[in-house]
């Protein structure tokens, strides 16, 4: 099973959209290991989005992240880190496919309303820099008999 880091972002926050885009992953039948509420440090935004630093929208991408709190999650499942980026849709709403998340609840690129890591070693990454081990729950749950052949 895979694993991947997803964060709500201060848009989706402010605007209500948490327990909406939380129950889209659920009900997809991703399973929640570690979820919280947090305020993301101007450290910790640089770190994340490193591989951005020098591009023009940098600023202003580390300035939207901190802007105001988080919900931060780390899904599992069958192939959830591509499956989860799917559910996104593309980076910029307005080119997002119908029915995806940013084409549902955004429109500027730069409120995008969500995260998600882009391949297994920015899962790892992520996860690591967000959770700490013991945040992370490993649970069984009775109903992956049902979703999983
Ligand atoms: P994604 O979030 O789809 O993985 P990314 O990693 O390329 O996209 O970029 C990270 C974030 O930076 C993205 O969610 C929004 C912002 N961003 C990316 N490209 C941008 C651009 N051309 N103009 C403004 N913001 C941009
Ligand atoms: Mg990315």
């Amino acid at each position: 099973m895979e694993r991947t880091f997803v964060m709500v972002k201060p848009d989706g926050v402010q605007r209500g959209l948490a327990g909406q885009i939380i129950s889209r992953f659920e009900t997809r039948g991703y399973k929640l290991m570690g979820l919280k509420l947090m305020q993301i440090s101007r450290e910790l935004a640089e770190t994340h989005y490193g591989e951005h630093k020098g591009k023009g929208f940098f600023e202003p991408l580390v300035s939207y992240i901190i802007s105001g709190p988080v919900v931060a999650m780390v899904l599992e499942g069958k192939d959830v880190i591509q499956g989860a980026r799917d559910m996104m849709g593309a980076t910029n709403p307005a080119k997002a496919a119908p029915g995806t998340i940013r084409a549902t609840y955004g429109i500027d690129v730069g409120r995008n309303i969500i995260h998600g890591s882009d391949s297994a070693a920015s899962a790892e990454r992520e996860i690591n820099l967000f959770f700490k081990p013991e945040e992370l729950v490993s649970y069984t749950r009775d109903i992956d008999r049902w979703l999983y052949e």
